[in-house]
């Protein structure tokens, strides 16, 4: 664990505070050549989000079909004075996966006074650019961010965050992204940075039509096609690979035994690659698995939680009973 508390203007602004916990590249090395040694061949999809792989997710939630991002703003949107009387003024208000902008700023703008806005991300620039794009907003607000990466345990000096309420958010059903066990030894992080009575806010996709769920992973427009390949870019520039993307295709199936939907890559013909000195090969229909995105019933998500030391309190769900906001308290 790397103490790199550092000042302002090491932050090159007028940021509260940057915390570097610097996520390792060696890390991502490691974990690749694992992931697609194993059988079946998989990848984590933290790896997704390079500069173009944000920009890509931003156009998925503009797509039709994928009705995740729209309808948990909707939520967020029509909630506001729930929430502002649940929370009450002066909130801590940290936020996992910074960069959901119109999100953070609908939450704040409903809270009354928060204190303290926190960003933690895993990408260093696209942190630092949302924290400074919503200080231009929310100039009044102090607003720090850290570099982490929140699947494994970090620690943050404990004063950082002071006296008040904390309130975590975890929006956009990030949390389907980890299978159950994983998500909630990451549920036990984010309470590890709070204390009893303090709260989650986070939005949990909720299950549903096969149909509407493997259309929403599987744009016509091909969006996440794109999104999905792009991952091999990621892997080509940062970790000098040679990939040969052009030989993948994307495939998106809802797994319902399993409660979730499964993002593919499979190799349209037989392919063989280079990674750090690792050589792969993948036989034609050969797939790598990319992305699960699980889904849950309210009852289930509350079984999970508890395990994390969460209670329900809340649970706002759309009229199309698509997606669940809800709010947990910390026991
Ligand atoms: C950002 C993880 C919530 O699983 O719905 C969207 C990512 N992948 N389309 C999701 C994603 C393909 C998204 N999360």
């Amino acid at each position: 664990m790397t103490d790199a508390a550092s000042s302002p203007d090491q932050a090159g602004d007028d940021l509260a505070f940057f915390i570097d916990l610097e996520p390792q590249d060696s890390d991502m090395m490691a974990e690749v050549v694992e992931g697609l040694s194993a059988t079946p061949k998989g990848l984590s999809p933290k790896y997704f989000y390079d500069q173009r792989g944000s920009e890509l997710f931003d156009r998925i939630t503009m797509v039709p079909e994928y009705y995740v991002g729209r309808t948990e703003i909707a939520l967020l949107r029509q909630i506001g004075a729930e929430l502002a009387a649940d929370i009450g003024p002066d909130a801590t208000v940290i936020e996992y996966g910074s960069g959901a902008s119109v999100k953070i700023r609908t939450l704040l703008d409903a809270l009354e006074k928060p204190h303290l806005y926190a960003g933690v991300d895993i990408s260093r620039t696209f942190l630092l650019e949302s924290c400074r794009a919503l200080k231009a907003d929310y100039p009044d607000l102090p607003i720090g961010a850290i570099c982490a990466d929140f699947t494994r345990p970090f620690e943050i000096p404990a004063e950082l965050f002071g006296d008040h309420w904390r309130l975590a958010f975890f929006p956009g059903s990030t949390i389907g992204n980890f299978t159950p066990d994983q998500a909630v030894d990451v549920l036990k992080a984010i309470r590890s940075e709070l204390r009893p009575d303090d709260s989650l806010l986070i939005g949990v996709d909720l299950k549903k039509d096969r149909d509407v769920l493997e259309r929403a992973y599987d744009d016509s427009q091909g969006v996440t096609a794109a999104f999905n390949l792009n991952v091999l870019h990621v892997i080509n520039r940062v970790l000098q690979a040679d990939i040969p993307v052009e030989n993948f295709s994307h495939r998106a199936v809802y797994n319902e035994e399993k409660g979730r939907v499964e993002m593919h890559l499979v190799a349209e013909e037989a392919v063989s690659f280079t990674i750090g000195g690792h050589d792969f090969s993948l036989e034609k229909g050969e797939t790598i698995h990319t992305e699960n995105s699980h889904k849950y019933s309210e009852e289930e998500f509350n079984a999970l939680a508890a395990r994390a030391g969460f209670k329900p309190h809340r649970i706002w769900i759309d009229d199309n009973r698509l997606f669940s906001v809800r709010l947990m308290r910390a026991v």
